[in-house]
């Protein structure tokens, strides 16, 4: 099996020490949630101390995984102190500090051991134990082999429920490139043991506002068509989502509706923030948006990434951005 060593690394980790901090990137979703939840329920059964902290709160189609309530959103001054005592501390699904807000600070600090366990490419080095897998469909996926090389007594429904909720919103619902027979293997045992598709899939997709349906009317209304058709974007203003009642984390899934186009293999949203502009990065087979994504300073896989800008504004942006991607549309 993959990461064979270092799950026996992590496994010597978790022996050897008593108390945790888990976390994950901002604006967290359900592969970041489900794999911290998973863990905890894990370390948790061991009699360790653990405490998950994150920069940002838990959204709301993403609180039934933690009927516990045991994800916090990082209070510096609650908080630090845990950053002194801590002995291991997991950073999940993500691998650059810059991703963990508030937290970045706090975790170099400090002297507990690091232990990275993601899917993402282009690490940063700042853990002593990386345990990354790049062909891995979600870090829930990584979390499943590892509680089944741990001494894990047999998966609860909830934990079931968090690796299964993780691994279908990271592969599109089943459909994206890594999703394969071993995958579809993993995820027929997560439903034996009790994990619902039918409630994941409601409880997750749908429980949007109306504000964000009309938020995202508008930005399909915004969308535009060039070189040649290859190419769709969409943009998202501040008055957007002040006349919606929206927030930022209600585009996450606007970008799937530009590839929906016939012949666009191309997808681009760009989003007004409070400090910039965000954009979100789509492509299909071999195109790397990543590397369109790196020009920006951004990152990300190779079929979806991200990029954020501060201080720059759309009406900057969008004409380098059409030019730039020129270079990724196959002639
Ligand atoms: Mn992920």
């Amino acid at each position: 099996m993959r990461l064979e060593s270092e799950f026996e690394a992590c496994k010597m980790l978790i022996d050897g020490n008593e108390s945790f901090i888990l976390t994950t990137h901002i604006h967290p979703d359900a592969d970041g949630l489900g794999s911290e939840l998973a863990l905890a329920s894990y370390l948790l059964s061991r009699g360790k101390k653990v405490r998950i902290l994150n920069h940002s709160a838990t959204p709301q189609n993403c609180l039934f995984l933690d009927p516990h309530s045991r994800v916090l959103q990082f209070n510096p001054s609650r908080d630090a102190g845990l950053f002194e005592k801590a002995e291991v501390i997991f950073i999940l699904d993500v691998n650059q500090l810059d991703r963990l807000g508030e937290l970045k600070p706090f975790l170099i600090q400090s002297t507990a051991k690091k232990v990275c366990i993601d899917h993402h490419p282009d690490r940063e080095d700042f853990a002593e134990l990386c345990i990354i897998d790049e062909e891995a469909a979600a870090t829930g996926e990584i979390l499943y082999h590892l509680l089944g090389q741990l001494d894990q007594p047999s998966l609860s429904q909830e934990v079931a429920t968090c690796l299964y909720t993780a691994i279908m919103t990271d592969t599109g619902s089943f459909r994206f490139p890594k999703t394969d027979g071993d995958l579809h293997r993993i995820v027929a045992d997560l439903l034996d043991h009790g994990a619902d598709p039918v409630s994941s899939y409601q409880d997750h997709y749908e429980q949007e506002s109306l504000g964000s349906l009309r938020l995202l009317a508008r930005a399909m209304g915004s969308i535009t068509l060039t070189h040649g058709g290859a190419v769709a974007s969409m943009v998202v203003t501040r008055g957007d989502f002040q006349e919606t009642g929206t927030t930022e984390p209600d585009t996450h899934s606007f970008i799937t509706k530009a590839l929906m186009i016939r012949g666009v293999i191309v997808g681009l949203l760009l989003t007004e923030t409070d400090d910039g502009v965000k954009i979100s990065f789509r492509s299909k087979g071999d195109i790397p948006i990543n590397k369109l994504a790196q020009e920006f300073g951004g990152n990300g896989h190779k079929n979806a990434a991200g990029a954020r800008l501060q201080g720059e504004t759309l009406d900057n942006i969008l004409p380098i951005l059409l030019q730039r991607v020129q270079q990724y549309i196959p002639t």
